[in-house]
């Protein structure tokens, strides 16, 4: 068998990417984590940990109990029967599940009596605070962007009461229900003052992008962001490609902020998973083409959640400098296709491209997540520097350290401020 890449790279070259990778810090640019200004908003902790919707699909394969049984339980005794399952009744082999080992380990914790109530013991000992500020320095991430939301009643009011921001926290505009459900979300807009109607008259569009406005400067968004299905195309005749052209990609465009699209994701296969049971499915990336061609002056971040939906998504970002891709998304944050997206993009589009977002929705999640992401994005940057070698060019240590910067938030801020 031909020998990989990273086989063939000196120990030395392994080993200084790696150290530089692993001491790197990270801007997470793409979390379901919150400010700690919005108390339990703000997830962590063992049990979180245990009932995360990754697990909680994974367990299902396994539990047969009634949905609604399950949904019934309180959130300890889910996380028990989370844990009885994935843990003690099989090795917890998955992703997600040797992502919670990780987490522990990093802690200092042992789980291998398997006893969750002396590690539950621990993380009761915590204080918020103090355990933020230990996951990001285990996770090596200097700031995390959140996923935010206006039409959360739970999140709005506390955008618009205000609050002193904790700095390592930064917003993203989520608008979802705007440009995926306007019938619903016109009468809202409505009622918080916008003077809206549900056919997309001058007089609507301007105060869509009032709306807009007023949360861009709210929150301070760095960018905007919506989650799209499969069939999502663009141009067309549905108010989600209509409210793009018309409202959010001006908007966007004169407020000089990126719109990320999220490609791919299928809402609710199994509703009775609630959270857990959204799916994939291939995209039409020729909509984003069309739009990048279409908006010149306007900044796209894009990721798609099918596999399949990788090459073209890079191909694209070779036609189109206004498009930044981002991440692995969600199905594709497993390490075999980390691998295989992370070194498809550095030999299509080289370093300017984020490789990796968290997703990371309760707060201890940043550690495995970032933690075996850098061990794959050390070994794909290795054997991109081992080929470089073997064609005559070395990598001194501060281009490597350079190169990292990029990867790990240098070229994503520099693609927003368009520099
Ligand atoms: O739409 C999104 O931002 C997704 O990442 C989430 O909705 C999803 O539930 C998730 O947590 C994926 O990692
Ligand atoms: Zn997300």
């Amino acid at each position: 068998m031909r020998a990989t890449s990273t086989e063939t790279a000196t120990p030395k070259l392994a080993a200084e990417v790696a150290h530089i990778v692993a001491t790197t810090p990270v801007s997470d640019i793409h979390t379901h984590l919150y400010d700690p200004a919005f108390g339990p908003l703000l997830l962590w902790g063992l049990d979180e940990l245990l009932v995360y919707h990754y697990l909680v699909a994974e367990a299902f394969r396994y539990l047969d109990m009634p949905y609604d049984t399950f949904w019934a339980l309180s959130k300890t005794q889910q996380a028990d029967l989370v844990w009885e399952k994935l843990f003690v009744e099989h090795s917890p082999v998955s992703e997600a599940c040797r992502g919670v080992l990780t987490v522990l380990q990093a802690l200092g914790l042992d789980p291998r009596k398997r006893d969750l109530k002396a590690l539950r013991r621990w993380f009761a000992k915590q204080k918020t605070a103090n355990y933020i500020t230990r996951c990001l320095d285990l996770a090596g991430v200097r700031q995390i962007c959140m996923t935010n939301s206006p039409f959360d009643p739970v999140e709005r009011p506390l955008w618009e009461k205000g609050f002193a921001r904790d700095d390592r926290f930064t917003a993203a505009l989520r608008i979802d229900p705007l440009l995926l459900a306007w019938g619903d979300t016109a009468p809202a807009l409505t009622r918080w003052g916008y003077a809206v109607g549900v056919s997309l008259s001058g007089k609507t569009i301007s105060e869509v992008r009032r709306f807009l406005e007023d949360w861009t400067r709210r929150i301070r968004a760095r960018y905007l962001m919506v989650s799209l299905s499969p069939d999502f195309d663009f141009p067309a005749d549905t108010f989600a490609a209509r409210l793009l052209e018309q409202a959010v990609l001006p908007h966007c465009r004169d407020a000089g902020l990126p719109m990320a699209l999220m490609f791919g994701v299928k809402r609710q296969v199994n509703p009775s998973l609630k959270l857990a049971g959204d799916g994939v499915g291939l995209s039409r990336i020729s909509a984003l083409e069309n739009l990048c061609a279409r908006f010149p002056d306007t900044k796209f971040l894009a990721t798609a959640l099918a596999r399949e939906n990788q090459h073209e998504l890079c191909v694209t970002a070779r036609k189109f400098r206004n498009l930044h891709v981002f991440g692995c998304w969600w199905f594709t944050n497993v390490p075999s296709l980390i691998e295989e997206i992370t070194r498809m993009r550095l030999e299509l589009i080289g370093l300017s491209v984020t490789p990796q977002h968290s997703d990371a929705r309760v707060l201890d999640q940043i550690i495995y997540k970032w933690q075996h992401s850098r061990q794959i994005i050390a070994r794909v940057l290795t054997g991109q520097y081992a080929a470089l070698q073997r064609a005559g060019w070395t990598v001194t240590r501060e281009e490597i350290r350079r190169d990292v910067r990029d990867l790990f938030g240098g070229a994503f801020d520099r693609f927003c401020r368009g520099s």
